[in-house]
């Protein structure tokens, strides 16, 4: 157990896991406070908990409470982050340090939750999807700061793919570039969020939890910097019709672009904008793929440890 920094706490139940070499899996807040409304979101990271307990890990939900950086939050935490939703700072790695230094509350992206798990120790981290470079980035710049810390952070993130409010084909670029691997799990696409096929291709697919784990435990014992993106497609039942979605994706970007949305604005917008197009049924989707990639990264989680001992 590595000497924690002064600027976190870990929940004593994830502490003690991790002392004792149990396995962990980190779960992020910016999907409970920006992702999803109000009581859906609380009712998912409750349920996503208790999933990964059912699979034999223990749950970190990460977040900022106070000024702290946290490991393991209690159900008041949780449920404090989703009733405040938009009215908790997104905290991504350029507003940590403001953001604790003010003792404020934070909802960490999957960059934070990156760099929080790695601090406490955690190496495995679930949710449901990831950030890259948008649509248009070529003249907008804009590129998730969640390529980066993959590219620098040891942390494996097990996702559905991303969604394609971003320019897929352009986030793969990136992250070779990075040197990031990509992972398919069970798949030799990288999944598209709300469905399972994107046309582009992955790296490589791996088959088992077995084998993530063993991809991991290697790039890190060889001394390489980064983690590994692992996209999980969302079970068949569950994935959307890909007219209907990719309909309410462009209606949402045209709608982004005529008021001007940018920055950090500018994901949780087109999140929010394509949930109320697609009504209930993309929130349905969304919750069952984050339960599906969780129940994997504990799995994972569980394999890595024996492999690690
Ligand atoms: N994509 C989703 N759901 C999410 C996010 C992205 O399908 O909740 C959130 C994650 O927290 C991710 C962040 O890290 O948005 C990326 O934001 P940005 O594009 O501003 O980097
Ligand atoms: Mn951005």
């Amino acid at each position: 157990m590595k000497e924690l920094n002064q600027y976190l706490d870990v929940a004593p139940e994830v502490k003690k896991a991790l002392e004792e070499g149990r396995p962990v899996v980190a779960l992020e807040s910016t999907i409970i406070s920006h992702g999803m409304p109000y009581p859906q979101n609380v009712e998912t990271a409750l349920e996503v908990e208790r999933l990964v307990r059912e699979s034999g890990a223990v749950p970190a939900t990460i977040a900022v409470i106070g000024g702290r950086l946290r490991a393991g939050l209690s159900k008041e935490e949780i449920d404090h982050l989703g009733k405040k939703g938009h009215g908790v700072a997104k905290v991504s790695r350029r507003d940590l340090a403001v953001v604790c230094a003010r003792g404020m509350d934070g909802a960490t992206t999957v960059t934070t939750t990156m760099i929080i798990a790695h601090m406490a120790g955690i190496e495995v981290f679930a949710t449901g999807g990831v950030g890259g470079v948008h649509r248009g980035a070529e003249t907008t710049m804009d590129v998730s700061a969640d390529l980066e810390e993959l590219a620098q952070t040891p942390v494996m993130v097990i996702c559905a793919g991303a969604k394609s409010i971003l320019d897929l084909g352009l986030t793969l670029e990136y992250l070779e570039t990075r040197g990031v691997p990509v992972l398919g799990y069970q798949t030799q696409e990288l999944p598209a969020f709300y469905t399972r096929h994107s046309g582009f291709a992955v790296d490589y697919e791996v088959d088992s939890p077995e084998e993530l784990a063993r991809v991991f435990h290697t790039k890190r014992e060889m001394g390489l910097s980064g983690g590994v993106l692992v996209g999980n497609p969302i079970p068949e039942e569950y994935s959307m019709d890909k007219a209907v979605i990719d309909q309410a994706i462009d209606q949402a970007l045209a709608e982004a672009d005529e008021q001007g949305i940018h920055g950090k604005e500018c994901t949780p917008f087109l999140l929010a904008k394509v949930a109320e197009l697609t009504g209930g049924d993309s929130l349905d989707s969304n919750i069952r793929l984050v339960f599906n990639n969780v129940v994997l990264g504990a799995k994972t989680a569980v394999a890595l440890r024996a492999l690690e001992g």
